[in-house]
């Protein structure tokens, strides 16, 4: 039987962040960045085939064409379970890295970022703030080749733009291409050298109130920077298996195998655990940050009556939705825990018939010996010629 932790479950969002989900449905946008030919294209491509293969959702739509990037795009999908949707964007951006001046060639990126902030501050700003359309960026996937020694000059300076605006996510490029002990050392160099340039990384929060999640979250935080392969191809592994993955002559390098790269652990991280917290500090770190700057620049304050309204009534409305998450969060967890008896129950009762059988298995062993035994003697009496 597989585990419920086996498959993403967007009917698990009530869990994270029950008033945006339920009220207007959640808006949830990705962005990738780095270096030309890095697999970023073929990232997007590889998650929305396994997102629209677990929503059932065979769209061929989002599959785009393996080519040179050369500008910002935009895809966006709704995945929906059990009435609970997200509008999902994802924005490729076009590689960086073949050119002799690399120096500016982030400013387009990070201009596409603040533009986000600020057209939802005038939005936000509008009497109708029903259908405000929200691309602010939650989660920037920073791509590293993993050629290198460790984080390259641009990158460093890449990362640092864009760390001090969203949420940002290291992740390492084709990690079929480099061996296991390699890319220990590979990630441990990374994080030394993002810890020395004090670039600022998204850090996936651990605690929890119950131990599995606890447990589940610290693998997800130490994997960071994630080692991940991209494949559009689906391959044949040598135990019979059809996966997406690449074949090499010794073997095949598996997209979703946990052993083989963090593919798991990282779509997990953006869909399944850790959506609201992304959600929640680019609205509470990311954009205030910039409304605040923004006031400034516009010489106003938070004295100012009118910002001073809009915080008390951003207070109240988190008050409210905490409380509804709380109220949420409880019915979830007694709604898992019997779906835990249930399934206890269902171990219990398979172990019970395997015992059965188990039991009946010897009893037709010991019948037959006995017929065995039985015919021996019958044949050493046949009369001796
Ligand atoms: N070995 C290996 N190759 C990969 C992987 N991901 C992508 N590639 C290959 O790398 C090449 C470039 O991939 P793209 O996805 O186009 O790279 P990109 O980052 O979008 O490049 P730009 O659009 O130029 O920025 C293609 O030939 C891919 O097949 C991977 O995980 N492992
Ligand atoms: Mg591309």
């Amino acid at each position: 039987m597989s585990s419920p932790n086996d498959f993403i479950g967007i009917a698990n969002l009530p869990n994270q962040r029950h008033k945006i989900v339920s009220r207007k449905g959640a808006h949830f946008t990705i962005m990738v960045v780095g270096e030309s030919g890095a697999g970023k294209t073929t990232f997007i491509n590889t998650l929305f085939a396994a997102l629209m293969r677990e929503y059932q959702n065979e769209d061929k739509r989002f599959q785009k064409q393996l080519e040179r990037t050369v500008e910002i795009e935009i895809i966006r999908a709704e995945i929906e379970e059990k009435g609970f949707n997200v509008q999902l964007t994802i924005i490729d951006t076009p590689g960086f890295g073949d050119y002799v001046n690399n120096s500016d060639c982030w400013v387009p990126i990070v201009e596409f970022i603040d533009e986000q902030h600020l057209n939802y501050m005038k939005q936000e700003r509008k009497a109708n703030r029903r259908n405000i359309d929200d691309m602010r960026v939650h989660a920037c996937l920073y791509f590293i080749q993993p050629t290198g020694h460790t984080l390259k000059p641009l990158d460093i300076e890449v990362m640092k733009q864009l760390g001090s605006r969203v949420n940002l996510i290291p992740v390492i490029a084709k990690a079929d291409t480099i061996t296991r002990a390699d890319l220990t050392a590979f990630k441990n160099r990374i994080l030394d050298c993002i810890k020395f340039h004090n670039i600022n990384v998204f850090c996936p929060p651990i605690e929890s109130d119950d131990e599995d999640t606890t447990r589940r979250n610290t693998a997800i935080a130490n994997a960071m920077p994630y080692a991940v392969i991209g494949s559009e191809q689906d391959v044949v592994t040598p135990d019979g298996r059809r996966v997406k993955g690449r074949q090499y002559l010794w073997g095949v390098a598996e997209v979703e195998n946990e052993e083989h790269c963090d593919f798991k652990k990282l779509r997990n991280l953006l869909i399944r655990t850790h959506m609201d917290s992304l959600i929640s500090t680019t609205e509470e770190v990311h954009y205030e940050d910039y409304r605040a700057n923004r006031l400034t620049k516009e010489g106003r304050t938070d004295d100012d009556p009118q910002v001073r309204a809009r915080k008390l009534f951003d207070a109240k409305m988190k008050e409210e939705e905490e409380a509804l998450r709380k109220r949420f969060t409880e019915q979830v967890r007694t709604e898992e825990s019997k779906f835990r008896k249930w399934e206890q129950e269902l171990i219990d009762e398979r172990d019970r018939l395997n015992k059965d059988l188990e039991a009946e298995h010897s009893a037709v062993q010991a019948l037959k010996a006995e017929i065995e035994a039985l015919k021996s003697p019958v044949q050493s009496r046949s009369p001796r010629k």
